[in-house]
């Protein structure tokens, strides 16, 4: 079950056992981001930060009724369902975001899966104008069949995000529209595509530390692990089911992040939604423990995220540098 090994680096495992992880995870703290730290410098840039900015392209009106998103049309939230945006904006903000120094850009539509026709063809011809503006390219689009894979593969998409968002067991408590196999299943479509892995999950809906634990263990079972690992942290919003949940602990949050890192050595691990409410401190130690990506943008997808000039200074203060563009 592991690839190639290589004395310099722990050999990438698949295997995870639940006790084991759990035995990871409450590490006492120090102990913990020691060795995820250990881990980051191997793999990874000591002191880069991807920065990746999100566009929602299609927000509102969706089928699912996922517990925590302010986009289903089974809640009433701030948010109304809007038409999809033009090609032509989707450019101009890509265009934009590399100005003030993303190197990904990430569009979301708020379907259950992408309908053939003339909607997809315009993901398609937005996947085509961010690869020429020389950005990565992400999309998440919900469940897809192998032939949307492979024309967005086609027109040079380069990751597709689908969250398995929480464990297998805590799955039907969040979301009833679908299954945590469906989920899966387009996850093999998208590998099988040749599109790279971007999954990872939420934590704050009301799972226990072995519900996240058995997350991490899901997609550290892949193979190969995930390219990219986004661990997002509960943004509650008023109207959905999941709005009087209680705050996560910015130390969970951390702890998930290092646990993520030491299971999976090579992915890129996101500190993602939610850091709105991390002091400048934790966001720090989260991104010592091993996460290497921000999102980058004064907005979420239909929520707020830290102003650009905030994660500037913080970058600066630390010391970080932002991932710089392949081309
Ligand atoms: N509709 C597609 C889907 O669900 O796969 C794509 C868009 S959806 C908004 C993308 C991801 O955002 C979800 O899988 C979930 O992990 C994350 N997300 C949505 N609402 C969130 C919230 N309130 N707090 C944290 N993460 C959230
Ligand atoms: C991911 O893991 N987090 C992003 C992105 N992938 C698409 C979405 C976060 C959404 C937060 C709530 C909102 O703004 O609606
Ligand atoms: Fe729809 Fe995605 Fe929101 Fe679920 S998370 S309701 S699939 S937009």
């Amino acid at each position: 079950m592991a690839d190639t090994p290589d004395p310099q680096r722990p050999t990438l495992r698949h295997d995870f056992t639940l006790p084991e992880v759990r035995a990871i995870h409450d590490t006492p703290l120090f102990e913990l981001v020691d060795r995820a730290r250990a881990v980051h410098r191997q793999y990874h840039a000591e002191n880069e930060v991807q920065l990746c900015t999100l566009l929602s392209v299609k927000t509102g009106g969706c089928p699912e009724d996922c517990g925590y998103c302010s986009q289903s049309s089974h809640h009433e939230t701030h948010v109304k369902g809007e038409a999809m945006l033009s090609v032509d904006t989707v450019i101009a903000s890509a265009r934009a975001a590399k100005e003030r120094g993303a190197t990904r850009f990430c569009m979301g539509a708020a379907w259950r899966e992408p309908k053939e026709g003339p909607n997809f063809e315009r993901v398609l011809a937005m996947v085509r104008g961010v690869k020429a503006e020389g950005l990565e390219a992400c999309v998440t689009l919900g469940m897809l069949t192998d032939s949307q894979a492979e024309r967005l593969k086609e027109a040079g998409l380069d990751a597709y995000n689908h969250n398995l968002d929480t464990s297998r067991a805590h799955y039907r408590s969040i979301i009833t529209t679908r299954t945590f196999d469906d989920r899966l299943a387009t996850l093999r479509r998208v590998r099988g595509a040749g599109i790279t892995v971007c999954s990872g999950g939420i934590i704050g809906l009301g799972e226990s530390i072995d519900d996240r634990c058995a997350m991490l263990i899901e997609l550290a079972t892949l193979e190969p692990h995930p390219e990219s690992v986004p661990i997002n942290a509960l943004v509650r919003i008023e109207g959905t089911p999941l709005a009087a949940m209680p705050p996560v602990d910015p130390l969970d949050f951390v702890r998930l992040i290092a646990t993520a890192r030491i299971l999976m050595p090579k992915s890129r691990v996101r500190l993602s939604a939610g850091r709105s409410s991390l002091t400048r401190e934790a966001q720090l130690l989260a991104l010592y423990a091993g996460a290497n990506s921000i999102f980058y943008g004064d907005q979420l997808l239909t929520t707020p995220n830290p102003e650009e000039d905030a994660d500037t200074e913080l970058m600066r203060a630390a010391g970080l540098r932002a991932q710089a563009p392949s081309v």
